[in-house]
């Protein structure tokens, strides 16, 4: 039926949800308004950031978060906005933020959903104006209504994801999501508050030619991504790091092309988030026909232990991730 074909470009974000909703008789449409909800606190915090230059609520808050790092303002005002906008919401009983290190209880036990979000990454970008982003990721609670959320809730691993999704605070403001039927991206239009569908049934391309690294940790990094970075630079692949991961992903999505983030001296396990970077990016780079790996294992398959651990990531085109995994034969690793 017609609500198969992708849907108009121009459709509202809302239209666009209900007309999804209607292809799942059995929706009771909890998870549509906690999409809402989300979209609700994307455009609080992206008001927030384009006032930030204006209103001096940039530059280092001194206070510290959980990760030891240099807390921004911005991290704090994007961590309360989501967190209100879900708790007002009904739909989510817990959420895992980057910015506390327990889970937050919204208070609405019968919420059927946990959310695990980076509120704000690459928030160290904030003071140079480069494009930020927050990171979300949902799940249906094992946890019986009524009760508390567990730990539970937040550990049934990458695949068990219901939905996921990020938005892009950029030249323009995009939300981009999925609920595991394909990846829709919606361009906001300040002037009316509204986000409009600007991409439907979103796939990477499976090869590209540009790769987003770090390279300052090259000493650090293991033969087998040296290798691959090599060859990169034999095929003169381009090179566009923009050290915010939502930023170099968005671009690679569109225009094929892998981020890497292997482990360094500094962190074994790479800097990059399971939970709420790993596995909701891996979630739609999946769904958008490309691949994610934490090393020889597919991110969406490492089994959690930790709400805030680590893991390396290899995510993007699916033939360039695949020359990854020649490399890492080539130099011995039992893949
Ligand atoms: P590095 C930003 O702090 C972030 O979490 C990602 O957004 C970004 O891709 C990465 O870290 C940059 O890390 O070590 O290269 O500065």
């Amino acid at each position: 039926n017609e609500n198969t074909l992708a849907s108009p470009v121009g459709t509202t974000l809302d239209r666009y949800i209900m007309r999804k909703q209607a292809e799942f008789p059995f929706a009771t449409g909890e998870l549509s308004q906690l999409l809402r909800d989300i979209a609700l606190a994307a455009k609080i915090v992206n008001r927030e950031i384009n006032r930030a230059g204006l209103m001096d609520i940039t530059g280092n808050y001194g206070a510290q978060n959980v990760q030891g790092e240099q807390q921004q303002k911005l991290d704090v005002v994007a961590n309360i906005r989501f967190i209100r906008a879900l708790k007002n919401g009904g739909e989510a009983c817990a959420i895992l933020s980057e910015e506390d290190d327990e889970i937050i209880y919204t208070g609405n036990d019968q919420g059927r959903y946990v959310v695990a979000m980076d509120p704000l990454d690459g928030s160290s970008n904030i003071d140079v104006n480069v494009s930020i982003g927050t990171i979300f990721s949902i799940y249906r609670r094992v946890s019986p209504m009524g009760s508390k959320a567990t730990r539970e809730d937040f550990l049934q691993g990458g695949r068990k994801q219901v939905a996921a999704g990020y938005i892009l605070y950029g030249s323009s403001t995009m939300l981009v999501y999925s609920t595991g039927h394909g990846v829709a991206c919606f361009t906001y239009e300040h002037s009316l508050g509204e986000f409009f569908l600007s991409h439907d049934g979103v796939q990477i391309p499976a090869q590209g030619t540009t790769f987003s690294c770090n390279e300052g940790n090259w000493l650090d990094y293991p033969e087998w991504v040296r290798c691959y970075l090599t060859q990169c630079k034999e095929r003169r692949y381009t090179g566009r790091y923009i050290g915010s991961l939502v930023a170099d992903y968005h671009r690679n999505l569109f225009k094929g092309g892998i981020y890497l983030y292997p482990p360094t001296a500094k962190n074994l396990n790479g800097k990059l988030r399971l939970l709420y970077e790993g596995y909701p990016l891996a979630f739609l780079i999946e769904q958008a026909g490309g691949k994610a790996l934490a090393g020889t294992e597919a991110v969406l398959d490492i089994v959690p232990t930790d709400y805030h651990q680590r893991a390396p990531l290899f995510i993007g085109s699916s033939e360039m991730v695949d020359d990854l995994v020649a490399c890492m034969a080539q130099e011995g690793v039992p893949t």
